[in-house]
């Protein structure tokens, strides 16, 4: 009897604690968006680098809506969850070598809005403003 208790006592300790954390990451997800840098644009074509390791940075980048884009995500030495990434607008899913580039295209008309890019947890993420 008492053992049971003290059971589903740890369980809703643990699912409470996994809601608090939950629910504090995403306002931290929303208020970076301020000094967003800005992708390079190559004879008409977007270029946004990267880096994919403990989580992605930058966090936030600004680009051109409505012109064809290549996201080039960089791993090095990377061996936690952010070398698996997912951009479920593109249909993206990917787990990348522990070092080397990734490009991913995006179309002209994909190339709309925010697009958001997660880690395979889902625990970390990144945002490319289309604008
Ligand atoms: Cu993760």
């Amino acid at each position: 009897m008492n053992t049971r208790l003290i059971i589903s006592l740890a369980v809703s300790a643990v699912l409470i604690g996994w809601a608090f954390w939950f629910a504090s990451l995403k306002p931290s997800a929303e208020d970076s968006g301020a000094a967003a840098p800005t992708a390079a644009i190559v004879d008409g074509k977007q270029f946004i680098d990267i880096t994919a390791k403990g989580g992605y940075s930058p966090r936030v980048v600004a680009a051109k809506a409505g012109i064809p884009t290549v996201l080039r995500v960089s791993t090095d030495g990377t061996f936690d969850c952010s070398a698996s990434v997912v951009i479920p607008k593109l249909s993206y899913q990917k787990i990348l070598q522990p070092s080397g580039t990734e490009d991913i295209e995006i179309s002209a008309e994909q190339a709309q809005g925010t697009l958001q890019g997660l880690c395979g947890m889902g625990m970390y993420n990144f945002q490319i403003k289309f604008q």
